[in-house]
């Protein structure tokens, strides 16, 4: 059986890093709808980010998005980020909101357009070394939208290319991390369209370059714990972009539509290692929140993480192994299912009240006046979203 008190250590252990533009105005592209009291800076931003972790207590890191998130200067960002107990994390780059972009960013047919993305790529690592941030998170929108529109394998050569250059400029203690996404913007091929182009991209680039594991990326019906456990055995699973998916690239809650899937990936992380602060994987949350409040839905988020976790951590994996081994298929199966059917809150409540937290978040934070302090205060000047 699990040690409990290793379980406790675990979870009191895990980090989940926060996106900045998840405390913005964001939605679809259909509309997004305004909510009051929303951040007009990043340093705004930070504040929010600020509460969720005070409710949850292993939230410290938040992800910046540029040029979101632009600011004339990044070291007095992450000072205003420590002051709040707070970290820089994550540095998302931004290939993909300029006209010149249309036909792709790194893997354009124009260099003078591959320089333009480069230099920004370049410009979000001399933001890290500004910030202290140790990744720098990669999703390009590049592809095309009709067969014969561009040589595949030229893009590919491009977009090597980029990455290349974009690998040499990096620090010792920095790394770069690749996302894929199977379709959207681009409906017929797609430069980085799935974990194996990443994974073969970083492969070649070297121990620095690992794969982005965005939740909502994949086809209906992909095994995405299959990729997470192949990931983590080559050493390649930089991290995740957690959110939920039900249709498309829907960017809700992490582990609202299926638990059960969220439970399975993080079995498979817990199972194979990921845990371990060494081994660096980094849990973040990539959502926007259109239809409900904001800080509270990221501190629901971190929770549904957290309690996907606990689940896994609770698999009898003696036992597990044992019914393997021996072929007992149904056995093997009650194992998992028996964890994923343990309710784990009265034990993250436990774990919060210990470390002096409300037991709570959800029902702390709106007990809290924050909400109503921001929507007073919150007025004049324009509220972020999605755009610089
Ligand atoms: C677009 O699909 C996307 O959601 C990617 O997942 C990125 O991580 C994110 O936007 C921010 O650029
Ligand atoms: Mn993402
Ligand atoms: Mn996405």
């Amino acid at each position: 059986m699990p040690d409990i008190a290793a379980v406790k250590a675990a979870l009191s252990g895990q980090r989940i890093e926060t996106p900045s533009w998840g405390y913005g105005n964001s939605g679809t592209r259909f509309k997004v709808f305004a909510q009051s009291g929303v951040p007009r800076t990043p340093f705004e931003k930070l504040d929010d980010a600020a509460q969720v972790h005070a409710f949850t207590g292993v939230a410290p890191k938040v992800s910046l998005h540029i040029p979101w998130d632009r600011v004339e200067d990044y070291a007095a960002l992450a000072a205003y980020a420590k002051d709040r107990g707070l970290e820089l994390g994550a540095i998302n780059s931004n290939t993909f909101q300029d006209d010149s972009y249309k036909l792709g960013s790194v893997c354009h047919p124009d260099a003078k357009v591959r320089r333009k993305a480069v230099d920004h790529l370049l410009e979000c690592v001399d933001i890290m070394d500004a910030t202290g941030s140790s990744d720098l998170k990669l999703w390009f929108a590049d592809g095309t939208n009709y067969p014969g529109q561009d040589d595949i394998v030229d893009r590919q050569d491009r977009l090597a290319e980029a990455l290349a250059e974009v690998y040499a400029r990096l620090g010792d203690d920095q790394r770069l991390l690749l996302e894929y996404k199977f379709f959207e913007p681009a409906f017929y091929t797609t430069d980085v369209p799935d974990w194996g182009t990443s994974y073969a991209h970083c492969l070649k680039l070297g121990s620095k370059a690992q794969v982005v594991v965005d939740t909502g990326h994949h086809a209906p019906g992909t095994n995405i714990e299959f990729i997470v456990a192949f990931l983590l055995r080559e050493g390649k699973l930089g991290g995740f972009d957690f959110n939920s998916r039900f249709y498309a690239d829907d960017d809700l809650m992490v582990g609202s539509a299926d638990p059960f899937q969220l439970f399975r990936i993080m079995h498979e992380v817990a199972k194979n290692g990921g845990l371990a602060p060494e081994t660096n994987v980094a849990f973040m949350l990539d959502q926007c929140h259109n239809i409900e409040a904001k800080i509270p839905a990221v501190i629901r988020s971190v929770m549904n993480v957290q309690e996907a976790t606990a689940k896994a951590l609770l698999v009898d994996v003696d036992a597990l192994a044992e019914a393997q081994q021996s072929g007992d298929v149904l056995a093997a199966n009650a194992v998992l299912m028996d964890a994923y059917n343990t309710d784990v809150r009265p034990l993250l409540r436990e774990i919060r009240e210990e470390t002096g937290l409300a037991p709570d978040p959800v029902a702390a934070y709106a007990g809290s006046g924050w909400q109503e302090r921001i929507t007073a205060e919150r007025v004049g000047g324009e509220q972020a979203g999605w755009g610089a």
